[in-house]
């Protein structure tokens, strides 16, 4: 009867045709011989259980086939679905707006003048990194839209030295009577990397923004107005900060050949792609899994011989086809972890940047990039590990700790644990910097 239903909607739609109605009781409107948006496939219906709140996945049963799914409706329907979660829907807004202006400064960037180092060199982020021109305008352009979208307590950036606390100015509630205190409790912090792979932008070689939004939690900060905040202000703006396990949404922006925005809200991973001709994003890869294994794996053979005996032998084992799978895996490395974990999630494999005997912890960054990343991999399947623990059960101890990264297919990265556990039974002191990571102790912030 459904069936039935849904192909008679469809003619009466006139020119409207039913997609594999047969299976799916989906219908798309569009005419006849029209260029038609490439999916095929709603995504899935249904709903998942993350840090301990379910979520309900949205129902497509109709579509446009000359827009498709866009990441606007995705979110009108995800809030329908999920009344508790509906303030995601503005905060998801707030980012793919701030996405499609980076993507277009990135684009327009060699036309713009906006290459090279913030004022002409000498302009360093807290970790000691030279900024360049982009990493300063992109900060302040997801900045503002997380501001915006009114529902922010703190911002936690790559680009900036300390957690920033949102005050009322600096809320978006131009419409909202100061007198009546809506949802107090619904304030959240995002952690973002505004343009990750930025050292190698101006080459054209893709770059990504990164984030992951979390609950506020239990800690309330008072924090006075003003720059510079205290020693005991930036401590507790970092205590704030909580364990991967604790996100409810990740994703990245890829800026590459086209845009893409690929998320999770805590139940599976969907990807859209930006329409440059009405400038929507739209879901072209919904429910992305990894696959259980690859052959691709993607690190920085530069670093080779300062890596831990575990990951040497396990690279070594997969290069001439001696690991478990029997197959010879090939390499690919862009230096540009969203470009390199987008391949990964497509086509499976194994990435990493782990760390070594110079830099223990390795490079990436636990809150902004580890932990948004390794929520998706999770989420599509995958796994994300430090060497011996899960990425996303590691409590930060500061807003910017680094921690190794080996993300991927479940059985590639299961695999390359076994080396790590082996190891750690040969060399205890590896094994007790892994086991370090995993008992929280407050940095001083930028540590
Ligand atoms: P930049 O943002 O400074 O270009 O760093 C990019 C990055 O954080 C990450 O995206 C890469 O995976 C990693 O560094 C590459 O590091 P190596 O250049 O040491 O391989």
């Amino acid at each position: 009867m459904a069936r039935l239903v849904a192909l008679l909607a469809a003619l009466a739609l006139g020119g409207a045709e039913a997609l594999a109605v047969g299976r799916t009781s989906r219908v798309v409107h569009g005419s006849r011989g029209a260029a038609r948006m490439a999916v095929t496939r709603a995504p899935k219906a249904g709903s998942a259980v993350v840090n301990g709140r379910t979520v309900v996945l949205p129902k497509f049963s109709e579509e446009c086939s000359y827009t498709g799914i866009t990441l606007t409706r995705y979110m009108i329907e995800f809030a329908r679905a999920n009344p508790e979660l509906a303030e995601l829907e503005s905060i998801l807004a707030s980012i793919q707006t701030a996405c499609k202006t980076i993507s277009t400064l990135v684009r327009r960037s060699s036309m713009t003048g906006l290459v090279g180092l913030q004022g002409g060199g000498g302009s360093v982020n807290v970790q000691g990194e030279e900024q360049k021109k982009l990493d300063v305008i992109t900060n302040d352009v997801l900045k503002n839209a997380l501001k915006f979208s009114g529902k922010m307590a703190t911002l936690a950036s790559e680009e900036e030295d300390a957690p920033v606390a949102l005050d009322e100015d600096d809320n978006y509630d131009a419409y909202r009577p100061k007198d009546i205190v809506i949802e107090e409790g619904n304030k959240y912090i995002a952690v973002f990397d505004p343009l990750d792979g930025s050292s190698n932008v101006d080459a054209g070689i893709p770059t990504g923004t990164i984030f992951g939004i979390f609950d506020e939690g239990d800690q309330t900060c008072v924090v006075d107005e003003g720059l510079p905040l205290t020693a005991a202000e930036q401590e507790c703006l970092a205590s704030t900060l909580r364990p991967g396990n604790a996100l409810i949404a990740s994703g990245y922006c890829l800026y590459s050949s086209a845009t893409h925005f690929v998320f999770t809200l805590g139940a599976g991973v969907q990807g859209f792609t930006l329409d440059e001709s009405n400038g929507e994003f739209v879901l072209t890869h919904p429910d992305i899994m990894l696959p259980p294994r690859g052959k691709i794996y993607s690190l920085n053979e530069g670093n080779r011989w300062a890596w831990d005996n575990a990951l040497r032998d396990y690279v070594t084992a997969i290069q001439k086809g001696e690991g478990e799978s029997g197959v010879a895996y090939t390499s690919r490395y862009i230096g540009s972890m969203v470009g390199d974990v987008h391949r990964t999630l497509l086509y499976g494999g194994i990435f990493a940047y782990a760390g070594d005997k110079k830099n223990v912890n390795g490079k990436l960054r636990l809150l902004y990039e580890a932990a948004p990343m390794s929520f998706l991999v999770e989420q599509a399947g995958g796994k994300a590990v430090t060497g011996l623990h899960r990425i996303m059960d590691i409590v930060p101890s500061g807003v910017h700790q680094r921690v190794p990264v080996i993300m991927g297919s479940p059985d590639d990265v299961a695999e390359c644990q076994k080396y790590y556990t082996a190891e750690s039974a040969k060399d205890p002191e590896m094994k007790k910097r892994c086991d370090a990571r995993m008992v929280p102790k407050l940095q001083k912030v930028g540590a």
